[in-house]
C-alpha cells in the first residue's frame, strides 16, 4: 500500500510471549511495556498487547486526534490516540478479540492484513461496515499451525481506505512461536518499525488530495 509499510528488525529485550512451558506474563490486553525510546526525540515504540491463557481481548477506538509530530503536533487518524495503534501480539492457538469502536465521521471497519483467518461472519470479514458512533467485535481464531510472522491491521472499507490508512491508522500484529522462545532470539532487543509517509498538517485538510496529488499516488488502491 502506498503510505505505510511495516518493517519488524530484531534486536535486544523484548515484549514477547515467555516459553509455554515459562511464567505466564502479567498483563492480558494491557500494555506489557511502552518501550522507552532509544533517544528521547528519536524513537518510540508502539505499545505492545500481549495475549494470555490463548486469548487477547481489545478495544481499539478509531478516532481523529493530534499527535507528536516533531516539536509540535500534527492531526491524524488514530487507533486509541495513536498512530501506529497498539502492536498486537498472539501465538497460534490463540483467539483475538477486538472491539472496534467507531468515533471517525466515516464508516470504517478492520481487516487483519496476511493472518490465515476465516473471512466470514464476525472474522475478518471485510464487508462489515461500522457507521460513525458504532461498534463491532471481531473473533479471530489463529490456527494451531500458523506461521509466526509480522502482519498489520488497518480498516477496509470500500470508499474510505485510502484516507483512513493514508491518515494513520495501522497496527502491527505479530504471531509469535516457539521459536521467539529460544534464548539467542529472546535475549535479543526487537525494534517494531512502521513507516509512514502522512500529508502534515493541523487539521482534517490533510485529507483532502487535489487530483495533482491523487495522480501522484496519494489515491490508495490495493491494501
Ligand atoms: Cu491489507
Amino acid at each position: 500500500m502506498a503510505g505505510t509499510t511495516l518493517v519488524s528488525a530484531c534486536s535486544p529485550r523484548r515484549a514477547a510471549h515467555p516459553p509455554r512451558s515459562g511464567p505466564a506474563p502479567v498483563t492480558s490486553g494491557a500494555p506489557a511495556t511502552t518501550t522507552s525510546p532509544a533517544s528521547a526525540s528519536a524513537w518510540v515504540q508502539p505499545e505492545v498487547l500481549l495475549s494470555h491463557g490463548g486469548v487477547l481481548e481489545v478495544t481499539l477506538e478509531a478516532a481523529p486526534s493530534m499527535v507528536p509530530w516533531r516539536g509540535g503536533q500534527r492531526w491524524a487518524l488514530t487507533y486509541n490516540g495513536k498512530t501506529p495503534g497498539p502492536t498486537l501480539r498472539v501465538r497460534p492457538g490463540d483467539r483475538l478479540r477486538v472491539t472496534l469502536s467507531n468515533r471517525l465521521d466515516s464508516p470504517t471497519n478492520l481487516h487483519v492484513h496476511g493472518l490465515h483467518v476465516s473471512p466470514n461472519a464476525a472474522s475478518d470479514n471485510v464487508f462489515v461496515m461500522i457507521g460513525p458512533g458504532e461498534e463491532h467485535t471481531y473473533e479471530y481464531l489463529i490456527p494451531a499451525d500458523h506461521p509466526s510472522g509480522t502482519f498489520w491491521y488497518h480498516p477496509h472499507h470500500h470508499g474510505t481506505v485510502a484516507e483512513q490508512v493514508a491518515a494513520g491508522m495501522a497496527g502491527v500484529i505479530i504471531i509469535d512461536d516457539e521459536l521467539d522462545t529460544l534464548p539467542p532470539i529472546a535475549n535479543t532487543t526487537e525494534r517494531i518499525m512502521v513507516l509512514s509517509d502522512p500529508r502534515i498538517g493541523t487539521t482534517s485538510d490533510v485529507l483532502r488530495w487535489s487530483m495533482m496529488g491523487m495522480m501522484q499516488g496519494l489515491s490508495l488502491i490495493h491494501i
